[in-house]
């Protein structure tokens, strides 16, 4: 049975179902990921990734996409990727097109462009608004973020899939909300953002880039697995760790998921509320997480 799963409520379920049409396509389980994320990138409704995501101080959209295969370790990024989309394929070019990981600013651009990807204006009339709102009263406009919709919006979609012990992980973000220009996060980096091991598990990473990082919170969770810990547990303990360790982590949440070799998933976040998609075979799920004390 293939299982995926899909950070955040609103930009998770577009991004999962995409997948899911792929998957039942026949595509592998990294065309099925890119297909969600590609599809979520591409939605300007979404407050979340690519098109009509929040943008930098300068008003621009700079995003970060990773993927990594659980069989060999193959893994692809591109980092502070202005004005091209999807960037996910970007980061699946760097894979498998060249003998790096990773790509960085206006040379990731350029390679994109090369292999044949369509540079495009991210920036809607509603980020556009925002902006202005950003430029008169930025804590207000930092606010606004978390007020405004029924649901606050997030800037990262992570994905996982296993499918008989093989996992891919993957993420697209537009970072943190007007982040610095040139800021990267977690979400991009191997190890932080996401990591896949197929003699371990795998497992990606969401919230607050600086301290998901800073507690290598993929690499970590995987490792608890290969020492014999459930998904759900080693997310735990990554949660814990980090609340302990990191007290920035109880203001802002940082989340880890996490799919193990028996066929469990887990996540766990350092604080606030925390949704993640399930599909497991045909059954799609939507399970809400706290934090554990
Ligand atoms: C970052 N981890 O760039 C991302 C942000 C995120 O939901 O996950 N937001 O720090």
């Amino acid at each position: 049975m293939r299982t995926i799963v899909s950070t955040w409520k609103r930009p998770g379920e577009v991004a999962i179902k995409a997948a899911l049409i792929k998957s039942n396509a026949g595509g592998s389980m990294l065309d099925a990921i890119e297909a969600g994320l590609t599809a979520a990138e591409a939605d300007p409704t979404l407050v979340a990734i690519g098109k009509g995501s929040l943008p930098n101080t300068d008003g621009e959209l700079e995003l970060d996409a990773s993927c990594m295969l659980g069989k060999d370790l193959s893994a692809g990024a591109v980092c502070a990727l202005r004005g091209i989309l999807p960037a996910i394929t970007a980061a699946r070019y760097v894979m498998e097109r060249t003998n790096h990981v990773m790509l960085a600013g206006d040379q990731a651009r350029r390679f994109a462009i090369s292999q044949g990807l369509t540079p495009q204006n991210l920036v809607t009339e509603e980020i556009a608004r925002r902006f202005e709102m950003f430029l008169v009263n930025p804590d207000q406009a930092r606010q606004y973020v978390h007020a405004v919709e029924d649901e606050p919006p997030h800037d990262t979609v992570t994905m996982l899939a296993r499918e008989n012990n093989d996992f891919v992980a993957c993420s697209s973000t537009s970072g943190m909300p007007y982040k610095m220009p040139g800021r990267v996060g977690d979400s991009p980096i191997v190890g932080a953002g996401i990591y896949a091991d197929n003699e371990a598990g795998c497992a990606g990473a969401t919230g607050m880039g600086e301290e998901l990082w800073k507690a290598c919170a993929s690499f970590r969770a995987v490792e608890f697995m290969r020492n014999g810990a459930s998904a759900m547990d080693a997310c735990n303990e990554v949660a814990q760790i980090m609340r302990k360790r990191q007290p920035k982590s109880l203001e802002i949440p940082c989340v880890v998921l996490a799919l193990d070799k028996q066929g469990g998933f887990g996540a766990a976040t350092t604080s606030g509320t925390f949704e993640l998609w399930v599909a497991e075979g045909d059954s799609l799920q939507r399970h809400d997480f706290v934090p554990q004390s």
